[in-house]
């Protein structure tokens, strides 16, 4: 109820902003993408993150509101953050659990985008495994289809970590995973999690699937995911999230 009120008050307040994190590729050292994390600026003067405020993350009505707050927030941020990627590359944004089972989700979404001028293709919706177990499993492929023919990209977030993965990359039009950064913080100690991430990135290579390791901290875990043939990254190694007005400070000072 604490995280509930103080989301309602921060977006009322205009104080829940986004920070935008780098993904860089591997290989090139180019940011080819940021994802928007939410944040909150407390009236104590704290930052509060995602995980602070899960209650009202999961919570059916408020995450809504986050949702389109954030949305907000991307297209407000969209002509300052857009210059610092690639051109192929994408803003990801975090999809909450009601958005799948909304039939009104897609098109808001990009009716907004639409009246900020931004092409759906340089968005990516980041779902989780456990939203797509949800039991109306028809809605969100229909939302996901939606979004994909509307040219947006569809990210599997915290892969590895459900406990159905493989069926969802055949169920859904996945175009990216990432793997979880459970595993990329012990790829260098424990050989299972090492030969999990091995056959994890060869098959989402056999099925034309990008990769994302999660969670990269260090030069270590950046040379052999990259060895292993994972091209793309992201973590507090590459770059930390950053408000839209520090982000060029962020990526000079890592890439
Ligand atoms: O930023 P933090 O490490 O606290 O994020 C924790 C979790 O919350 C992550 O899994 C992240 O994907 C999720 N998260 C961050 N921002 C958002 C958001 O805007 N919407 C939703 N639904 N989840 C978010
Ligand atoms: O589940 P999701 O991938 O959306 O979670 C993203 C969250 O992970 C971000 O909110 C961010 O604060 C956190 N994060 C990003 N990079 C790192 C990292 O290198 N290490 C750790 N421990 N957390 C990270
Ligand atoms: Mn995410
Ligand atoms: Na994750």
């Amino acid at each position: 109820l604490q995280a509930v009120t103080e989301v309602r008050d921060a977006i009322q307040s205009r104080r829940l902003f986004a920070a935008y994190q780098p993904i860089v590729d591997l290989l090139t050292q180019e940011v080819v993408g940021l994802e928007a994390l939410m944040r909150v600026s407390a009236r104590d003067g704290s930052e509060l993150t995602a995980s602070n405020l899960m209650p009202a993350i999961v919570d059916p009505h408020v995450s809504r509101e986050v949702g389109n707050t954030m949305v907000s927030n991307i297209c407000t941020d969209f002509p300052d953050i857009a210059r610092h990627i690639s051109t192929l590359g994408s803003i990801s944004l975090n999809a909450n659990e009601a958005d799948l089972l909304s039939q009104n989700y897609v098109p808001n979404l990009l009716e907004k985008l639409t009246n900020a001028g931004i092409d759906p293709a340089s968005l990516t919706l980041e779902v989780t495994e456990t939203m797509l177990m949800v039991n109306d499993n028809d809605t969100a492929r229909q939302v996901l289809s939606d979004l994909k023919r509307a040219g947006m990209k569809i990210a599997l977030d915290d892969f590895g970590t459900g406990y159905s993965s493989l069926t969802h990359l055949r169920d859904f039009p996945i175009d990216i995973v990432k793997i979880d950064r459970s595993f990329v913080r012990v790829i260098n100690s424990d050989h299972q999690s090492r030969l999990i991430v091995q056959a994890m990135i060869a098959m989402a290579q056999s099925l034309e699937i990008d990769v994302i390791a999660e969670g990269i901290e260090t030069q270590v875990q950046r040379d052999l995911l990259a060895l292993m043939g994972c091209r793309y990254g992201q973590g507090y190694l590459l770059g930390h999230p950053q408000p839209a007005t520090r982000l060029a400070s962020e990526i000079d000072r890592t890439v």
